[in-house]
């Protein structure tokens, strides 16, 4: 339940999201350079890399956002958490694929997802290599927008059987993890048609809503990862599910009915 929020008001959180993810969107294209972009420091595991442009963006989307809404908390995958006395949070990734973004492989997306006693109501991913816009309000559906063009509804599709399913995952930066799940899928690879690891949790869900992935499967998100994505999932028809009912950091699996609980089953045999 909103806390008091009208939807006039949830709105204007998603046109805040909107601008600060553009903006920084259009950065990020401006100030990377030709060829590898280096690590400016790791992580969780010396292959989790951070770089200047990531952080930059997030001070870039903190001071959009800070300007309109100034009494708002911000969690970000980079600069951390910062209590507010509104109500609302904003749980951002600046650059989600940061390693695409440093190989410069076309897949990488700006997350703003805006919470309110801890569920997201408001959301947007934009693509920051190719300018797709990815919104969605709790309750009031997905779209997706190209260039000029009007927004688009987002419906997900099913494929015709789990055994047709596309699947796409992604990898932990830590190397033992990261086994253990190379285990998981070589048993999942069976049933499905094929996997794809896009580099780009964010995008692999908006992916799942457009029907250019059939289902989704991966451990480790961080609410910023899911935050945004997981909206517009859901709105777009996608079901989402963890080891229980609700996706989280040790499991988040996402597909679209009929194919949602059979899929779900099958990812919790495969040793996930
Ligand atoms: C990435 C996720 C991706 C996952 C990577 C990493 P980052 O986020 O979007 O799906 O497999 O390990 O967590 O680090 O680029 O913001």
């Amino acid at each position: 339940m909103r806390r008091g929020l009208l939807t006039a008001q949830v709105d204007e959180l998603a046109r805040i999201a909107l601008t600060a993810a553009r903006a920084a969107a259009a950065y990020i294209r401006a100030a990377r350079p030709a060829g590898r972009v280096a690590a400016a420091q790791t992580k969780s595991s010396p292959t989790d890399p951070v770089t200047l442009i990531d952080q930059a963006a997030e001070k870039l989307i903190r001071e959009s956002i800070g300007a309109e809404r100034p009494h708002d908390g911000f969690l970000g995958e980079e600069g951390g958490g910062t209590a507010g006395s509104s109500g609302v949070v904003w749980v951002v990734d600046p650059i989600d694929g940061t390693v695409n973004f440093m190989y410069g492989i076309g897949a990488y997306a700006v997350s703003i997802g805006a919470e309110i006693d801890g569920t997201v109501e408001a959301g947007c991913i934009v693509n920051a290599v190719t300018g797709e816009e990815y919104t969605a309000v709790r309750g009031a559906g997905a779209f997706a927008r190209t260039g000029d063009g009007a927004p688009a509804r987002l419906a997900a599709q099913s494929p015709p059987s789990l055994s047709h399913a596309l699947v796409g995952t992604g990898f932990n930066y830590v190397v033992d993890i990261r086994l253990h799940q190379a285990r998981a899928v070589t048993a999942l690879l069976a049933h499905v048609r094929d996997i794809r690891r896009n580099g780009s949790a964010a995008l692999d869900l908006c992916a799942v809503a457009e029907g250019r992935l059939d289902a989704y499967v991966e451990q480790g998100l961080k609410p910023w990862d899911l935050a945004a994505g997981g909206l517009i999932a859901r709105e777009s028809g996608v079901r989402l599910a963890g080891l229980g009912a609700d996706p989280d950091e040790r499991l988040t699996i996402a597909a679209p009915e009929p194919i949602a609980e059979e899929f779900f089953r099958l990812v919790r045999t495969c040793g996930f």
